[in-house]
């Protein structure tokens, strides 16, 4: 079974609001169709869903926050499921709608829950989740990252691989002379946050794919701008990126 996470800087434009990346979103999902194992894809909240996180204050932290601001980013959210899932169906691929509150409660995985979403990913759907805002109980709310939700599925689904899309590379050692680091088996270069990000960017990224990866699954970030990246990712063919080895 393979994890993809969609990052929100490659299925949105961040510079603007509630902007979907739609023809490259497309080209992703028409080289998923090459995907001959069981695949769970979750996706982050780009110019959609960190657009009003940010515009009413909401963190990962639980607390009472505004209830427009809860709705709003709800709403945009399923709003840029519902694009994902319509570009996998036009793929000829079988999305499977998978809001996290199917499988969390209380900030926590729902251990079965998260269990069963193998066997429908194992029947060739292809199970959808996202980032989004959740109930935590006690009037109080979180953002939960996408990249968290990789975390939790591969920690107890245990894939063969977890595969970041992004906007860039790979891991750069040094930002200005965009030198890639091809493999990393420690930790853990520093990198800046991206200021429409409330769930931390891309060292938040990392943080998730050094958990996975000391869990004995191999971890990737390739950039989605090369579509044919991602799949040869999968097949082990040429791949250009960042390793985390498992
Ligand atoms: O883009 C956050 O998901 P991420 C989603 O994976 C929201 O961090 C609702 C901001």
């Amino acid at each position: 079974m393979i994890l993809v996470k969609l990052g929100g800087s490659i299925i949105t434009n961040k510079e603007k609001p509630l902007t979907a990346n739609r023809s490259l979103i497309r080209r992703i999902t028409s080289h998923l169709r090459k995907v001959k194992e069981p695949l769970i894809v979750v996706h982050g909240g780009g110019s959609y869903g960190h657009y009003w996180s940010v515009k009413y204050d909401m963190h990962t932290k639980p607390s009472r926050y505004s209830i427009k601001g809860i709705s709003l980013v709800k709403n945009s959210m399923v709003e840029l499921n519902q694009i994902i899932l319509e570009s996998f169906l036009e793929s000829n691929l079988r999305p499977y709608c998978l809001p996290p509150s199917n499988f969390m409660l209380a900030g926590k995985p729902i251990v079965k829950k998260v269990k069963e979403i193998s066997k429908i990913a194992k029947i060739r759907l292809i199970p959808i989740s996202y980032g989004d805002v959740m109930w935590y109980g006690k009037n109080k709310f979180y953002i939960l990252s996408g990249d968290k939700i990789m975390g939790i599925l591969a920690r107890i689904l245990k894939p063969r691989l977890a595969i970041f899309v992004t906007n860039v590379d790979g891991i750069y050692s040094d930002m200005r002379t965009k030198r890639l680091i091809h493999e990393i088996t420690v930790e853990k270069p520093i990198m800046s946050k991206v200021s429409m990000d409330v769930t931390g960017g891309m060292s938040r990224k990392i943080k998730e794919a050094v958990n996975i990866s000391k869990n004995g699954t191999d971890v990737f970030f390739v950039n989605g701008n090369v579509p044919k990246r991602v799949v040869n990712a999968i097949s082990g063919k040429g791949f250009e990126g960042t390793i985390f080895r498992g």
